[in-house]
């Protein structure tokens, strides 16, 4: 089964999927993940679905930051207030998947809607979105048209969520220097090169999808024919029970997290937090309040028992 325990920032996979009933399809789904930090999976999303959500989208590539943020290339978090964009980052299919994958409930909690390539340089999601515990948080891809190789397709380098997470301090940029993404991207590219590690273009029909792990590094490739767009939707989802927090502005081992108050796309509402089991009174704030964990009254019996003999 995938356990809730970690390993290469991925939930465990071991064989006991066989006797917990995961259907074949999923257990096939999640070996795969497990060993290669991504899935390309049938989202089970409708056409019509994909449709509207093209069509209410297409006059909004354009530059705003009120009330949301876009501009030519994408339009972030339309979901709070277009219809088909929530109901495709809640797509009843992805969230089982997802649930079976992390035995966890999903968050989701940023939608992006791209109308061409990003061409955005090769990171690690983890950069932006890290959680305690590690690794509860993936991306999830999904073609809102075909994509080849001459529209600018996601790539990814499969495996490399298995190399360890870097965060600024790790690769020794400071977390206030202005060009501190720019010094990390290069770093990424570096690494890739080092490593040897394969780079794979996703090509995918309209309405498939593509998971990625926390720690998978991708990015978006070059727009080869500039007439083309490339229509797609990626939806971020946390997993319930962590602190969510923001590695590109934080510096861990000094005691700075960034914590992040996250939307959850299901209620709209300000997600709970959790550290350590603990449940969070004030999340996205530095530091966190915890209330200490409740005990079931008959526990808290039997350990007066206990302490007592
Ligand atoms: O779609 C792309 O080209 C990359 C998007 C990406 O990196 C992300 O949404 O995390
Ligand atoms: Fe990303």
């Amino acid at each position: 089964m995938i356990t809730t325990a970690h390993a290469e920032g991925i939930p465990l996979y071991t064989d006991a999927a066989a006797t917990l009933g995961l259907d074949p399809e999923i257990r096939k789904i999640a070996s795969f993940y497990a060993e290669h930090g991504y899935v390309v999976i049938d989202p089970q999303i409708p056409q019509e679905l994909i449709e509207s959500a093209n069509a209410s989208l297409r006059d909004l590539f354009v530059p705003t930051r009120d009330p949301y943020w876009a501009d030519e290339t994408r339009v972030q978090d339309g979901w709070f207030f277009n219809d088909p964009v929530r109901q495709i980052a809640l797509a009843p299919r992805v969230i089982e998947i997802l649930r079976l994958l992390y035995g966890r409930e999903p968050v989701p909690f940023q939608t992006l809607n791209f109308r061409v390539g990003s061409q955005q340089r090769t990171h690690s999601d983890i950069i932006h979105f890290d959680c305690l515990p590690y690794g509860f948080m993936c991306g999830v891809w999904v073609a809102m048209e075909d994509v080849d190789r001459r529209n600018g397709p996601l790539h990814y380098y499969p495996s490399s969520q298995k190399l360890p997470r870097f965060d600024l301090q790790d690769i020794g940029v400071p977390s206030e220097s202005p060009d501190r993404y720019r010094q990390y991207e290069d770093f990424v590219e570096k690494l890739m090169r080092s490593e040897e590690l394969e780079r794979a273009e996703l090509e995918i029909e309209r309405g498939q999808a593509l998971i990625w792990s926390a720690n998978l590094f991708h990015g978006g490739s070059p727009i080869a024919d500039t007439n083309r767009t490339r229509l797609s939707q990626v939806t971020h989802y946390y997993f319930e029970g962590c602190l969510y927090y923001t590695p590109l502005f934080s510096d861990c081992r000094m005691g700075n997290l960034a914590a992040r108050r996250v939307l959850d796309v299901r209620t709209g509402e300000v997600a709970s937090q959790f550290y350590n089991g603990a449940a969070i009174e004030n999340p996205g704030e530095w530091p966190p309040r915890v209330s200490p964990p409740r005990l079931e009254p008959s526990w808290r019996e039997k350990l007066a028992r206990f302490w007592r003999r």
